[in-house]
C-alpha cells in the first residue's frame, strides 16, 4: 500500500459552509472521508491535513518526506502566490498532484497562474469534490509507473 497525504490550504476548512455556488456543499470532513474510502479501494493509505498557515503547510510537506509516497495538494490561494510552497515541494522530491475544486483557468486572471504547477506532476481543476478522487487515481497510476493495481 502506498501512503498518500491529502493536504489542504487556507480557508478550505470552511468548505461546505460558505459560497456553495463556487465550492459546492461538501464539507472538508466529507472530502477527506471520501478520499480515505477511495484510497482503500485503489490500494492507497490516506492521511489528511489542513492548515491556514503557509509555514505549517511547509512543515507538513517536509514531514511527508520519508513517510509518504505522494501528496494531493490544494494550496488554496497560496497556489497563486507562494514561491515558498513551490520550493518546499521541489525539496522533498515527492510526486504532487495539484487539485482545485473550481476551474481556476475559467476564473479571475490572478487565479490562472500557479506556482504549484511548476513542481507538480499535474493539475486537476474544476470537478468540485471529485477533483480529489481524480487526483488520487492519477497519483496511484503515476506511483505504479502506469501499471494497473
Ligand atoms: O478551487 C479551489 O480549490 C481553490 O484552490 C480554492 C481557493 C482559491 O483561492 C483558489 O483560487 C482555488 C479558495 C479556498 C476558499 O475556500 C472556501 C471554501 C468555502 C467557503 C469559503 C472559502
Amino acid at each position: 500500500m502506498a501512503n498518500i497525504l491529502v493536504l489542504n490550504g487556507p480557508n478550505l476548512n470552511l468548505l461546505g459552509t460558505r459560497q456553495p455556488e463556487v465550492y459546492g456543499s461538501t464539507t472538508l470532513a466529507m472530502v477527506e472521508d471520501a478520499c480515505k474510502r477511495h484510497g482503500a479501494e485503489i490500494g492507497l493509505t490516506i492521511s489528511c491535513a489542513q492548515s491556514n498557515h503557509e509555514g505549517a503547510l511547509i512543515d507538513l510537506i517536509h514531514d511527508a518526506r520519508g513517510t509518504q509516497d505522494g501528496i494531493v495538494f490544494n494550496a488554496g490561494a497560496y497556489t497563486h502566490t507562494s514561491i515558498a510552497l513551490m520550493d518546499a515541494i521541489a525539496s522533498v522530491e515527492l510526486p504532487v498532484v495539484e487539485v482545485h475544486l473550481s476551474n481556476i483557468h475559467a476564473r479571475e486572471p490572478f487565479r490562472h497562474s500557479s506556482y504549484i504547477a511548476k513542481v507538480a506532476i499535474g493539475q486537476i481543476s474544476g470537478f468540485g469534490a471529485d477533483s480529489y478522487r481524480l487526483a488520487l487515481d492519477a497519483l496511484a497510476t503515476h506511483i505504479r509507473g502506469g501499471r494497473p493495481e
